[in-house]
């Protein structure tokens, strides 16, 4: 009769004791190291290499959907930078020029005299939820070449390599590499399922960058600049990946 006590059942036994103990000494040592930005620095470091890796790959255009797809009352997730209280008569977007150094304010009317731009797509939050919402606005990249077209290389990419977005209080804050804020999908938005921005999702304008998980998508753009150092960005200074890419 057979023991549970054979032979190769003690080896597999100790094997996958030995493998457990393993990895709990290998988490604890990862733990216990330095940290950047809330982490363990070799995962940090392991972000960084696929921030590296992806950076080699052109972005690509997300799916977009009917907008009969799209829920008509899309949640409303995180309020940093949205507590103090909006005036909107004095509402500007502060965008600085990193060559002059000078700062331009812009009214939502000036901004929706450009063309109107809608898109349909699945937002992703890294806390697990999605839904397909619409939002309308102007391309990002529409903005740069009407007023700011010397910040552009003969081939249309931009010559900072980082856009930093910044709420008018500045308690909430998004760094954003140049490649997908000038992604023809990433809007400066002003509208969601057809009617203006409600307060809690960003009135009067917000970033909507499909390409991007939710935590980027800044509600209620008080500052813009361009930069060549990675701009400060929230949620990376709390531990989460700074590119948030999908
Ligand atoms: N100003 C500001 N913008 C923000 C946030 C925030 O806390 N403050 N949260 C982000 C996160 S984590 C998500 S998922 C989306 C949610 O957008 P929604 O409220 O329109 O659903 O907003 C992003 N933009
Ligand atoms: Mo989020």
């Amino acid at each position: 009769m057979k023991t549970p006590f054979t032979r190769n059942a003690v080896i597999s036994w100790l094997f996958f004791f030995g493998l457990g103990l393993g990895t709990f000494f290998f988490l604890r040592h990862i733990n216990k190291g330095p940290k950047i930005d809330g982490i363990p620095a070799s995962l940090r470091q392991g972000l960084e290499r696929n921030e590296q890796i992806s950076r080699k790959l052109p972005v690509q255009r997300v799916l977009e959907f009917p907008k009969s797809a799209a829920v008509l009352k899309p949640r409303a997730n995180g309020k940093y930078g949205l507590k103090t209280a909006l005036d909107s008569a004095s509402f500007r977007m502060q965008v600085v020029n990193p060559t002059s150094g000078d700062t331009l304010s812009f009214t939502t009317d000036q901004l929706k005299a450009l063309p109107k731009t809608e898109v349909v797509f699945d937002f992703k939050c890294i806390e697990g939820w999605n839904q397909i919402t619409w939002w309308a606005g102007l391309r990002f990249s529409d903005f740069i070449r009407k007023f700011y077209p010397h910040l552009l290389n003969p081939d249309g990419t931009l010559k900072y390599a980082h856009v930093g977005l910044m709420t008018p209080d500045k308690q909430y804050y998004v760094g954003i590499d140049a490649e997908s804020m000038m992604h023809p999908q990433t809007l400066l938005c002003y509208e969601m399922s057809g009617q203006p921005l409600p307060l809690n999702q960003g009135y009067p304008l917000r970033l909507i960058i499909p390409v991007k998980y939710g935590i980027k998508h800044l509600k209620r753009i008080g500052y813009l600049y361009f930069s060549k150092e990675k701009p400060k960005d929230f949620w990376a200074e709390r531990g989460y990946d700074y590119d948030a890419g999908h």
